[in-house]
């Protein structure tokens, strides 16, 4: 019989939030560390907007990632909540994985972050990341230039799209990981509904397919979850098919437009992507309406902000 979750005498944990900048590969990382796709990504910073569990036991160590939205300054209420978020991971996990773009420079922004990373003293990893882009020579170079930074850990190369070094990540962090017990059951993998995966996969796909303003005043809302047997489910999707209805709000009418396109050829794609995508998560026929309404400054409505749950 399998042992109840924090009882098994040699287990222990930690609790992980993959911190960094804006568009660093954070999401891709915890999709790539859990095998399976959990976070949207995007090469839009600021794609994720809320803290995202994603738990893998291995042998006796049971490790909580935390993906979390990238530390930028806020414009709108909708930032200031996702910065709330990045708090909470900083409150909440024992260990920080600092995920930083190895191919662009060393700025500001991290130079703020290191300041407030050494005030809150936890054990933090520094992974630098998208060393695809990167020669072995300039990678060298990196390494340099950011170890001063911060009392760092380890320091850990990797390619997080491609999965490149994670080998030598994990075991680090099992080694590292010494809280004892499993806080999380065998059965638990992620803090995410089928909902919020579903909602978060059809703004991924606006996203990759829109450009400059449009994406940051997206946001999806599931207006409609019909299973078979329910009132409205179109019987012809058979009995293990989900009819789902989504409502993309934008910021403004001449977003509506764009994310329409000509003829409604935008949001044609996005809606076969987006289904496509829903298919292969949920495991099952799946039928896609999406609906675009503008909701002008929604961005700074708290009611509205609680109904998306950021
Ligand atoms: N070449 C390369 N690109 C990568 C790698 N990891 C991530 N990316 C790309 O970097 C972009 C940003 O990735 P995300 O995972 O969305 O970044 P993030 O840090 O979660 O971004 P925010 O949620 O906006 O803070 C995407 O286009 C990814 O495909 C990598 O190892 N190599
Ligand atoms: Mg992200």
């Amino acid at each position: 019989m399998a042992e109840p979750s924090g009882t098994g005498p040699n287990r222990r944990h930690a609790t992980l939030a993959i911190i960094g900048l804006p568009n660093a590969g954070k999401s891709t990382l915890l999709n790539a560390l859990l095998g399976q796709k959990l976070a949207a990504t995007s090469q839009i910073p600021q794609t994720t907007r809320t803290k995202v569990l994603g738990v893998m036991d291995r042998g006796e160590v049971q490790l909580a990632f935390l993906d979390t939205p990238g530390i930028h300054l806020p414009k709108h209420a909708l930032n200031e909540r996702m910065m709330a978020h990045v708090d909470q991971a900083l409150e909440e996990a024992d260990m920080l994985l600092w995920v930083v773009d190895a191919d662009d420079y060393l700025g500001t922004g991290e130079h703020a972050l290191a300041k407030r990373l050494r005030k809150l003293g936890r054990p933090t990893y520094l992974l630098l990341n998208k060393i695809d882009l990167l020669s072995k020579g300039r990678l060298l170079e990196k390494i340099a230039t950011y170890k001063d930074l911060l009392p760092f850990k380890e320091i850990v190369p990797i390619g997080a799209k491609m999965g490149l070094n994670l080998d030598p990540l994990w075991t680090i962090l099992e080694r590292d990981a010494t809280q004892p017990g499993w806080p999380y059951g065998e059965e638990v993998f992620t803090d995410q509904t089928e909902r919020s995966l579903a909602s978060e996969f059809i703004r991924e796909k606006v996203l990759r397919k829109t450009r400059e303003e449009v994406p940051h005043g997206v946001a999806v809302l599931i207006e409609q979850w019909l299973e078979a047997g329910q009132e409205d489910y179109p019987e012809d999707l058979g009995p293990e098919g989900v009819f789902i209805a989504a409502r993309i709000l934008v910021d403004r009418d001449g977003h509506r437009k764009i994310l329409l396109g000509s003829g409604g050829e935008m949001i044609k794609d996005i809606r076969q992507s987006a289904q496509r995508e829903l298919k292969k998560l949920l495991q099952r026929p799946v039928r896609l309406e999406l609906f675009v309404k503008v909701d002008e400054g929604w961005r700074d409505r708290p009611e509205r902000l609680d109904r998306l749950s950021i």
